[in-house]
């Protein structure tokens, strides 16, 4: 018997660059979420479904097994925690670089001598406080949704924590990045229960996946 299977992407980039990796595993969506208001999308496979969700919130549905596995920045998976989930793949898709990042002119240097303080807006909050702390710099930090490049525009914060790609978000609201502090693509995410009970379709995907993987990046 097949057994039904449920996989969480979110839309845009990860959705793009994972189109390829499913059609090396020969599954392809029936519609594209871009332009669908549907939510679960059918495969040509029958016992094969994609649900399309926040990126943020990938992890939450794979670890409580309302996806089988699902693909994630590891920005996401940082803050997430990884609980209950098995990364078996980096994909090496959607990469880009976790920075800081402050006003053009702005003397980051003599903000984070040990001791200071300094504030700081993210949408990753554990990830900047951690940042922070092994350099010994207080932060107070400001939990945002999105466009942090706007907070230190406007006085809301010093500096940002904050994904950049091509730099040209940065670069058009005259901020620049200061530090790196990690680099980030895209990782498998697999429901440790589900990987179980679903050994035999699940982990030949994986496979292809892997391979595929391998194959771009050579
Ligand atoms: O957009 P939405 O609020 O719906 O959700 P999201 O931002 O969480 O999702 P999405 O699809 O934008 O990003 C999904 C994943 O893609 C992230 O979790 C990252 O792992 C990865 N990724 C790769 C990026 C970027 N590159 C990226 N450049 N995610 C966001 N950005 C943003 C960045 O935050 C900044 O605002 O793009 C801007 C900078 O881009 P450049 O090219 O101007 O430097
Ligand atoms: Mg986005």
């Amino acid at each position: 018997m097949t057994k039904q299977l449920t996989i969480a992407l979110s839309k845009g980039r990860i959705f793009e660059e994972t189109l390829p990796l499913l059609s090396a595993a020969g599954i392809e969506a029936a519609e594209n979420p871009e332009e669908s208001r549907k939510l679960i999308i059918g495969t040509n496979h029958d016992n094969i479904r994609l649900v399309i969700v926040r990126a943020t919130d990938v992890p939450t549905y794979v670890q409580y097994g309302a996806a089988d596995f699902g693909i994630a920045g590891k920005d996401v998976l940082i803050e997430h925690g990884g609980d209950g989930l098995y990364q078996p793949l980096d994909l090496k898709i959607a990469k880009c670089r976790m920075m800081v990042a402050v006003r053009k002119g702005f003397d980051y240097a003599a903000a984070v001598k040990p001791g200071s303080r300094l504030r700081v807006a993210s949408k990753y909050p554990n990830i900047a406080a951690e940042h922070f702390a092994s350099k010994g710099v207080h932060i107070d930090l400001i939990k945002l949704y999105g466009s942090m490049e706007l907070a230190p525009l406007v006085g809301l914060s010093d500096a940002i924590v904050d994904l950049v790609s091509t730099g040209n978000t940065l670069k058009a609201n005259n901020l620049e990045a200061v530090e790196h502090i990690a680099d980030i693509s895209s990782r498998l995410v697999v429901n440790k229960a589900a990987l179980k009970l679903k050994y035999d379709t699940i982990q030949p995907i994986i496979d292809v996946f892997a391979e595929a993987t391998a194959q771009s990046a050579s």
